[in-house]
């Protein structure tokens, strides 16, 4: 537990430039992702003009303003709550510092990071954050507000009418969700005579940057057709595929820091070794960080890398998630140590995953593989199967059904990763297999929970749940190849529990 005598984190930090990001949605993952590439790229150029001779200013470094484009935008971020206080309430005392800790099978490493310039929670404030998005040194805007965030229809790629965040937003000049800041924020820099800022979506979604360009034009249609055509023609979203295992930060976790550090941080990130950031190289002119020297792959097309990740990593990530909690285990290195469901995951990949992706360029599949499971394996990462068994509705898509669908086409096998479905099947029933209550979090729950109340026979809830258009592609729904086995797994699953399921599936 945490020694409250303990000094608290608070960095001396001196003056420091502007920001020139502003990031939606901080949350761990963009802490322990996004912002250390900033931030090493930010102490590589500051080393650099330090080298240069340039004089040592004290302040601020040369304005980056539309009269002064400048070579490189600033680095600096500006974070931003769209829900809640919390993080801003727990980065405020400490200068908005926090240490990055790097867990590693051999041991600990934390770092400090101090990117973040400031906070906003934009439900206390949304004109100060439209107006701070609309300055002009703003050039990046970068967002993780998880999938549910964007507020669309995952089937339709659509934004979902329904949402009380978007009929707010269609009305109001004070929005309340992401995308609705972001056409406003849009408006207003087309109003002032400022080029738009880069969009860079970094979250799971296929295809993020066309997606979140796509959700961003309907609603400027709606308000604005005009506005709409200025965003279509001089904006951009590059598409990114983003990768680091984050688990969440435990009391244990900050108090273990602390005695390492002897200074209280009440906010640290955890994270794995890896990461691997990979951003289509498509920005507004003179928004482009130089993201290539820190380890950043900027390619021309994104698909293929985002392919691989989103079904190999992913995918089985989710598989894993749901049978894993339903055979007990609370964690992904607790699952995949159970040798039935170290077979199942590198089944789902050499038999139903790997035979219909494309490589992306220089990269060996079965290596990437082999490389993930030893991630997974990783001692110190204790990433909970119940954290990444939320918001199932808004995941499976991507993640797995996508693989089913081409699979299905191509004759080839999907029996693991139908199994997987049924495992989110039975895990949204809200019961687990000693007959608990499972805290399900989705935001489909209530949607699911009716379905689910119907119920009449196994094969009546499938279908039941089958039949929700949001989630599965009334195509595959409607498949018989894919609903039976479905329906047996599902039965399965039901009889005789996940642990031998997962075993009665292996060969
Ligand atoms: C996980 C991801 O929570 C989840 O759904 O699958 O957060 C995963 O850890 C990251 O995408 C890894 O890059």
């Amino acid at each position: 537990m945490n020694d409250s005598t303990q000094e608290r984190l608070k960095p001396e930090l001196g003056a420091r430039d502007k920001p020139g990001i502003v990031h939606l949605g901080l949350g761990a993952f963009f802490r322990a992702h996004g912002a250390i590439y900033f931030s090493e790229l930010e102490h590589l150029q500051g080393e650099e003009k330090n080298a240069a001779g340039a004089q040592e200013s004290g302040g601020e470094a040369p304005s980056a303003s539309k009269e002064n484009p400048g070579k490189n935008p600033r680095l600096g971020i500006l974070g931003v709550s769209l829900m809640r206080p919390d993080q801003r309430d727990l980065l405020a005392p400490q200068n908005f510092a926090y240490h990055a800790v790097e867990l590693a099978p051999e041991g600990r490493r934390a770092e400090l990071i101090t990117i973040i310039r400031d906070m906003l929670v934009a439900p206390e404030d949304p004109a100060a954050l439209i107006a701070a998005m609309a300055d002009p040194d703003i050039r990046i805007v970068t967002l993780t507000v998880t999938e549910k965030g964007y507020c669309h229809q995952p089937a339709t790629g659509k934004l979902n009418r329904q949402h009380p965040f978007i009929i707010h937003d269609l009305e109001s000049p004070l929005p309340r969700s992401a995308i609705g800041f972001l056409v406003r924020a849009l408006a207003r820099r087309r109003e002032d005579g400022t080029p738009p800022f880069s969009v860079i979506c970094c979250d799971n979604l296929p295809n993020n940057g066309p997606l979140v360009r796509n959700l961003v034009l309907e609603l400027a249609t709606a308000i604005d057709p005009e506005l709409a055509a200025w965003i279509e023609k001089e904006g951009r979203f590059p598409a990114t595929m983003v990768d680091r295992i984050v688990p969440a930060t435990t009391q244990a976790d900050i108090a273990a820091l602390s005695a390492q550090t002897g200074v209280l941080d009440l906010s640290p990130v955890m994270h794995e070794p890896f990461r691997q950031w990979v951003v289509e190289d498509n920005f507004v002119a003179g928004t482009r960080p130089e993201l290539e020297r820190v380890g950043v792959q900027m390619v021309s097309d994104v698909t293929p890398f985002e392919l691989m990740k989103l079904r190999c990593l992913n995918g089985t990530h989710s598989a894993l998630a749901y049978l894993g909690y339903l055979a007990g285990h609370e964690t992904i290195f607790d699952t995949v140590s159970d040798p039935a469901f170290d077979a199942y995951c590198r089944q789902l990949w050499r038999k139903e995953i790997l035979p219909g992706l494309p490589a992306p360029e220089h990269t060996d599949l079965q290596a990437y593989t082999d490389q993930l499971m030893a991630r997974y394996k990783n001692p110190r990462i204790r990433h909970l199967t119940w954290q990444i068994a939320m918001d199932g509705s808004q995941k499976l898509p991507q993640r797995i059904l996508g693989t089913i669908s081409d699979n299905l086409a191509a004759g080839r096998d999907s029996s693991g990763l139908i199994l997987a479905v049924a495992g989110w099947m039975k895990y949204v029933s809200g019961v687990d297999e000693q007959g608990q209550p499972i805290d399900v979090r989705d935001p489909l729950r209530e949607t699911l929970r009716a379905v689910i109340r119907q119920r009449r026979t196994t094969e009546s809830q499938v279908d039941a749940l089958l039949s929700i258009t949001a989630v599965f592609p009334r195509e595959l729904a409607q498949n018989p190849s894919f609903r039976d086995p479905l329906a047996q797994a599902f039965g399965m699953l039901e009889e005789r529990g996940a642990q031998a399921s997962v075993e009665e599936i292996l060969y």
